[in-house]
């Protein structure tokens, strides 16, 4: 039976919050949803009744409370400390760790009030291999003290601490669980740092336990890069931009935190991910009436993350990371739900596809003008020569198309469907058959990547020939896309080791290419067979190692992306009301390239500055470096939602000029490869990257 939160909130919190900057966590919670007594106006109401296509009945239920404490490590013998306790009425912290769920822990608010930030320290006796905690708010029908922004840190020896999570919890009374890479501690230490609902300075918890492991301790690092933290997010990450001018991850799931449906659901939810603070803080998106669940998404030149249709299947919106706030764009001609949508050469969005939503069929291209700010039919950009032949017919067969800018004004559709097109964005638009990807089966939910944009080189991985109940492929090709509408060379490469559908790829620095999660047997909403071997692509073998494995499903809505630092975020997986595999959190994947041969962090070499903010195709710039490095590359900030991203590319970069430690780059004259927008410039030293700059890249 579906549960969905109803929230319920002032109109008042809710716009500052709209617009509000997430500053901190104090800031960014002042308008979080929460129960409080004094409020109006109900966001949320009962979704409808199928998901996806999927009955309710088929969506396997989460574990109750009682069972998943069942599971735990046995709390017998344990002590806890705590920095605070409410003795009068007996809130005591060992409440925390007996067992019973009707006492709960309550930090100390008369006769003092103690403010946040608060803790608890749990000394479990014995060290075990720890890969999971779990947090069980109170469970007394009231929320002050739930807790919001947090840190989970394990310690073998109660003297050395390490950090294996953070983030913050959703603000309701259901369990909260926490799995990251597997550690062996003896004792674990929460840190409250936020109230969920910014009520008051407590922090509260009916119970905390402790999860053995079910995988083995990770491998070294060395050769198979780590798994380093999980970020705890109050939703499931559906969707994720990385936001050009701070380097945040801006993430949303629908109407709801982790469900979706409701046909009159116009706001969405959205989390921000702070890499410098490691602050996870939240906003409700009412003022564009969009909820933005699968939507057609990329980011324009100007940086501003464009959304289109999904739930609200004509609305179009664009966020703007310089002002945090979100803005209602022109409606689409052609409603739409599971799009591909690409920035193309011109500075214009190109759309096509998405049956998911909007009526089903006749889907095709539509271009969208961010300066006049419309949407015009391409009439001679039919969606039918992309269209899968999937078992569910045209609502799934034309989702997700794998579609690249390039020269001209072109894009050129490399998947999902075996067959692949050019589609001219130009006039009234165009459409050119290139044949099929080598023998590949149609790839619905795989991955295709351009590691390396001046050579016009493509990375496909995986993928089903059907949505669902069908089994993912293995399969891996290069498609080299060549001068448009030329028919593109396609080679077939070795295979990844590991077939998946859902998962998702990202190029890294160094022409690596990362592909994570996913599962054998595609089907939405189940964490059966999942991959948690992640696998690097070597573009100079067209090989695949495979790295250290996740701990966490990554299927149906995970998400991927490179981040300023050149870690990866991967996370998501679920939005599923109370299904078992909602994911509300992601983890930072730590490459081997940032790993030294004795398996400590490498020095990276720095880039001191570059020589302009912005530059226009085919113009230089410099960038000036701490030390000798010997390899540079930009790669497009990326967003991502359902396996695709249109932004993220390559484009390696050989210095023109070299003096002493400042180096000159000519950027690529042509708007197709160099696609106007911001990048991230990386330099490298022995293999390591630093820690990018940014640039934007303007057409003139
Ligand atoms: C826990 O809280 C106490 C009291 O505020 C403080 O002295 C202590 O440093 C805190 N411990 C940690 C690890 O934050
Ligand atoms: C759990 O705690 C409640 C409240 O103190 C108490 O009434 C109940 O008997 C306890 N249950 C058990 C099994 O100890
Ligand atoms: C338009 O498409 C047709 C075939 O679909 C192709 O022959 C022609 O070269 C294309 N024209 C352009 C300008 O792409
Ligand atoms: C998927 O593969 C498994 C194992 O080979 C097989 O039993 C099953 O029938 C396949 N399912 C489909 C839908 O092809
Ligand atoms: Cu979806």
């Amino acid at each position: 039976m579906l549960r969905l939160f109803a929230f319920v909130l002032s109109l008042s919190s809710l716009s500052s919050f709209a617009h509000a900057k997430p500053i901190s966590a104090e800031a960014a919670n002042a308008g979080v949803a929460s129960n409080s007594a004094a409020t109006e106006g109900k966001l949320s109401t009962e979704g409808s009744t199928t998901y996806d296509g999927q009955e309710l009945s088929a969506i396997p239920a989460a574990p109750s409370v009682s069972e998943a404490i069942a599971a735990a490590i046995s709390q017998s013998g344990w002590t806890i400390v705590v920095d605070s306790q409410n003795t009068g009425t007996s809130n005591y912290g060992t409440n925390a760790i007996d067992g019973n769920t009707s006492t709960f822990w309550h930090t100390e608010y008369q006769p003092v009030l103690v403010p946040l930030p608060h803790n608890a320290t749990i000394d479990m006796k014995t060290a075990y291999l720890v890969g999971s905690i779990t947090y069980l708010p109170r469970q007394d029908g009231q929320s002050n003290g739930n807790i919001g922004e947090h840190v989970i840190q394990l310690s073998p020896d109660g003297t050395t601490y390490t950090t294996v999570a953070f983030g913050t919890w959703i603000d309701d009374a259901t369990l909260k669980t926490t799995t990251f890479t597997p550690f062996t501690a003896r004792y674990v230490r929460i840190l409250a740092l936020s109230e969920a609902g910014n009520r008051g300075p407590w922090s509260s918890a009916a119970e905390f336990n402790v999860y053995t492991a079910s995988g083995s301790a990770p491998p070294s690092p060395v050769g198979h890069g780590a798994w380093v933290y999980t970020i705890d997010f109050p939703l499931v990450p559906v969707s994720i931009a990385l936001e050009w001018s701070t380097g945040y991850l801006l993430a949303w799931s629908s109407y709801t935190p982790s469900s979706f449906g409701g046909s009159s659901g116009t706001t969405t939810y959205t989390a921000t991910y702070n890499p410098a603070t490691q602050l996870v803080t939240q906003a409700i998106i009412t003022n564009v009436d969009h909820d933005m669940f699968c939507e057609g998404l990329s980011i324009d030149f100007n940086g501003k993350v464009i959304a289109t249709g999904g739930n609200t299947d004509a609305a179009t919106s664009s966020y703007d990371p310089t002002a945090n706030d979100w803005t209602a764009l022109a409606n689409l001609n052609i409603p739409r739900g599971y799009q591909a949508q690409v920035t193309v050469s011109t500075g214009n969005v190109f759309t096509i596809g998405a049956s998911w939503s909007g009526g089903q069929g006749g889907k095709n291209g539509e271009l969208y003008s961010p300066s006049a700010n419309t949407w015009t039919e391409l009439a001679n950009c039919p969606v039918a020569p992309m269209l899968t032949a999937d078992a569910q017919g045209v609502y799934r067969a034309d989702n997700h198309g794998w579609l690249f800018a390039w020269s001209s004004g072109y894009v050129f559709q490399a998947g999902p469907s075996k067959a692949m097109n050019w589609y001219l964005t130009t006039g009234s638009g165009n459409q050119t058959g290139v044949g099929n990807r080598a023998s590949d089966t149609d790839s619905m939910c795989g991955n295709a990547v351009m590691y390396d944009a001046v050579a016009g080189k493509i990375l496909t991985l995986g993928g089903s020939p059907d949505y669902q109940s069908s089994n993912a492929t293995a399969n891996a090709h290069i498609i080299t896309i060549g001068t448009p509408p030329a028919t593109p060379t396609v080679q077939t490469i070795g295979s990844m080791a590991y077939a998946r559908a859902f998962a998702n790829s990202v190029v890294l620095p160094d022409g690596t290419v990362f592909t994570a999660g996913g599962q054998v047997s595609a089907v939405p909403f189940s964490d059966a067979t999942s991959q948690f071997v992640p696998e690097l692509f070597n573009p100079a073998t067209n090989t695949f190692t495979q790295m250290a494995p996740a701990s966490i499903p990554r299927n149906y809505h995970s998400v991927s992306l490179l981040l300023f630092d050149g870690t990866v975020a991967n996370g998501g997986g679920g939005l599923c009301g109370t299904c078992a595999t909602n994911h509300f959190d992601m983890q930072i994947w730590y490459p081997p390239y940032l790993y030294t041969s004795a398996g400590a962090l490498a020095a990276r070499p720095v880039i001191n500055s570059v020589s302009v903010a912005s530059v226009a195709v085919g113009k230089t710039f410099s960038i000036t470096t701490a030390g000798a490095c010997t390899a540079f590359s930009m790669i497009r900030m990326g967003s991502t939602t359902h396996t695709v991203n249109t932004d993220q590319r390559r484009i390696a970069l050989t210095p023109t000029t070299t003096s002493g430690t400042t180096y000159t780059f000519t950027v690529p004259v042509d708007p197709g490869v160099a696609v106007p927008g911001h990048w991230m410039v990386f330099a490298l030293a022995g293999g390591v990257p630093s820690v990018s700059k940014q640039l934007q890249v303007t057409l003139t």
